[in-house]
């Protein structure tokens, strides 16, 4: 696993989010370091705080840098000069991310798209700074003509988009195989930092799965959960993320394509938020989950992180998001409250689904 240091916002649904991201794309973090404005020319950050960084980086001795925000290529130049090290904006580390958890052909290749299109309005500048001397994330650049490069990335991404247009056949396949597992699929759902990997990790013990080698064709993030007398398969997706960049929701609707296929969609729910953000954050996801297929009937949702609120709380946000307390589970991934009731309620909804098994 590489270190790194991670930079965001001083709030708390900044770094719950940004450390969700930072998990997901299997970096640990060493530090975590805020500030409230990250838009400064030079090094997004203050030059005060930028050599900090470059002292905290020494002495923690990590292999890159975390910057919760769009970076421009002459900031990331300039951290990479000045630590030394690789510097991964948050778009990036989305891309990682997505990059790690695409497992169907649409997938990689949508993801693929995305990474040229993150590349195409740094190409010219990222070439001209690898000219005026090599930086980590610059390396080899050099050689090229400005113009050629950016040439380059485009030829690439017209090329992808035409295999895109061939891929649909092999979807059919890659779900039928899903299938044959004869499993029910029970799948998290939620944005980043809401819970889902610690409930995720909770609900499968964190043993070591030794059928884990069978679901390989699955995700890395499948794993076998014991219900009453049956298992099921259950997978930790990639979460939703906020403010994600129009560019990158293709890529990102085609990583959480095993959704379609899930028995039962657990969402995930941060109650611990504000209602206003709270309340944004699921209408986001009842329409990502609706254009992805998914029955509103198989989605249930879980509000989590109940330690950081009160009963009365969690219940009016309930109410307010529409919901009766029947329809939800409230749980705490923390104290382990409502784990049992969640388990029950999985087993209640799931054992009914007998799996399709292709002929
Ligand atoms: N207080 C509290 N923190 C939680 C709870 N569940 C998760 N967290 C924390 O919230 C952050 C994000 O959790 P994670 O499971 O990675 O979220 P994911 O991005 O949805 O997978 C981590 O720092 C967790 O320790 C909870 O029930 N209570
Ligand atoms: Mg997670």
């Amino acid at each position: 696993m590489k270190k790194a240091i991670l930079i965001t916002y001083p709030d708390k649904f900044a770094m719950d989010e940004a450390l969700g991201l930072a998990e997901a794309a299997d970096y640990e973090v060493a530090k975590l370091m805020t500030q409230k404005y990250l838009f400064r020319a030079k090094y997004g950050i203050g030059s005060g705080k930028a050599e900090e960084l470059k002292k905290v980086s020494e002495e923690l001795d990590v292999d890159a840098i975390l910057f919760d925000e769009r970076l421009k290529s002459v900031q990331i130049y300039n951290l990479a000069k000045l630590t030394g090290l690789e510097v991964i904006d948050r778009e990036r580390l989305i891309l990682e991310i997505f990059h790690k958890r695409a497992s169907s052909a649409e997938a990689k290749l949508q993801v693929q798209l995305a990474e040229l299109r993150y590349e195409i309005p740094r190409a010219r500048e990222k070439v001209r700074l690898a000219k005026a001397g090599e930086q980590p994330g610059f390396f080899g650049l050099g050689r090229y003509d400005v113009d050629d490069y950016h040439m380059m990335i485009r030829r690439r991404m017209v090329t992808i988009a035409k295999k895109l247009k061939r891929v649909g056949k092999r979807r059919e396949l890659y779900k039928i195989q899903r299938l044959r597992t004869n499993l029910p699929l029970v799948s998290f759902a939620g944005y980043t930092g809401a819970g889902k990997t610690s409930l995720f990790n909770i609900l499968t013990g964190e043993k070591k799965d030794t059928e884990r080698g069978f679901f390989t064709t699955l995700t890395t993030t499948t794993r076998s959960l014991q219900l009453s007398g049956y298992k099921a398969l259950i997978s930790d997706t990639v979460g939703f993320i906020s403010r994600l960049p129009t560019y990158m929701i293709e890529a990102f609707k085609a990583t959480l394509e095993e959704l379609t296929y899930a028995n039962l969609v657990l969402l995930v729910i941060d109650a611990s938020e504000p209602l206003q953000s709270m309340t944004i954050k699921y209408q986001s996801c009842v329409g990502i989950l609706a254009e992805l297929g998914v029955s509103p009937l198989n989605v249930l949702a879980i509000f989590n992180k109940f330690d950081l609120t009160s009963k009365s709380e969690v219940e009016d946000k309930i109410r307010a998001l529409n919901m009766t307390l029947e329809d939800v589970i409230i749980t705490s991934a923390k104290s382990d409250f409502g784990i049992e009731a969640l388990k029950s309620k999985i087993d209640a909804i799931v054992h009914v689904h007998v799996p399709n098994i292709p002929a």
